[in-house]
């Protein structure tokens, strides 16, 4: 009973949106919000593409102390999406105390979004998409934090999904930054698709021969996004268990295909 067909679903994967970067640090209404206005674009294109949901892999707020309207701001966009929206929390925007996740009332407001709480790991079963998808958040700052070491094996629905923010290893690196993720975790995941989070850059990286695994980058860099940065990528997950992801700019530049989507061959700094 081999080449079982799954049910085709479509994803979008965004990170590092940095929402209220720039509300604690003296800059103009028309500054924040012309960040805020790519956060925008990226809910207008899981809208366009019909996404069945969404993935946010950490960063999404800059930090715990952003604006009370910049939390209603990301409230009102998640909501604008008719599909689930998961958050598995980065560094700059951790779980536990001091969270800025506990100052606003997401639950009830936007109802639905769900936000990875643990840094043991949990799984979020989209049950009516046969989607699982499971990650590790960031409590705090700690250096030591490995999101994908040791995961758990798969689930039972057909499309398993990982979500993990932190620095890529590549096996000939050096070790150095915080955060690792190494390309052995995800082979190990035997997940159909790794969502990642931290770097500005989009860029594929090697999960092995099976697993596909990307981060999507920031939509809008804090800091220097290259040629191929600004975007967000669309994951299709194909009846045959084929994964393919395009990456789709977040103001006017042409799409690039998943064969077009180099795969990291070297150790790209990350922040
Ligand atoms: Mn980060």
């Amino acid at each position: 009973m081999s080449n079982i067909s799954k049910p085709a679903r479509r994803l979008l994967h965004t990170s590092d949106v940095h929402l209220g970067a720039f509300d604690s640090s003296g800059s103009d209404q028309e500054t924040r919000d012309k960040h805020h206005f790519y956060f925008t674009r990226v809910m207008d294109i899981a809208i366009e593409e019909k996404v069945d949901f969404a993935v946010i892999a950490g960063d999404f707020f800059d930090n715990a102390r952003v604006y009370e309207e910049t939390l209603q701001f990301a409230s009102d966009q998640i909501a604008r999406l008719d599909a689930p929206v998961i958050i598995t929390p980065g560094n700059h925007d951790h779980v536990g105390p001091g969270s800025v996740y506990d100052r606003f009332d997401f639950k009830n407001e936007t109802p639905n979004l769900s936000i990875m709480r643990t840094s043991d790991g949990e799984t979020i079963h989209l049950e009516t998409l046969d989607v699982q998808v499971w990650g590790r958040s960031h409590t705090e700052q700690l250096p030591d934090f490995q999101p994908f070491i040791d995961p758990p094996p798969r689930g039972n629905a057909p499309w398993q999904i990982g979500v993990g923010h932190g620095h890529y290893i590549h096996p000939k690196a050096l070790l150095h930054h915080s955060f690792h993720i190494r390309e052995q975790h995800l082979i190990d995941s035997q997940r159909d698709y790794i969502a990642l989070g931290h770097w500005e850059q989009m860029t594929r990286v090697s999960g092995g021969e099976s697993v596909v695994a990307a981060y999507s980058g920031a939509p809008e860099g804090l800091g220097h996004v290259g040629e191929i940065g600004g975007r967000v990528l669309i994951v299709d997950l194909h009846e045959d268990g084929k994964v393919e992801i395009t990456a789709h700019s977040v103001a006017d530049k042409p799409s690039i295909a998943h064969d077009d989507i180099p795969i990291l061959e070297a150790l790209i700094e990350g922040p």
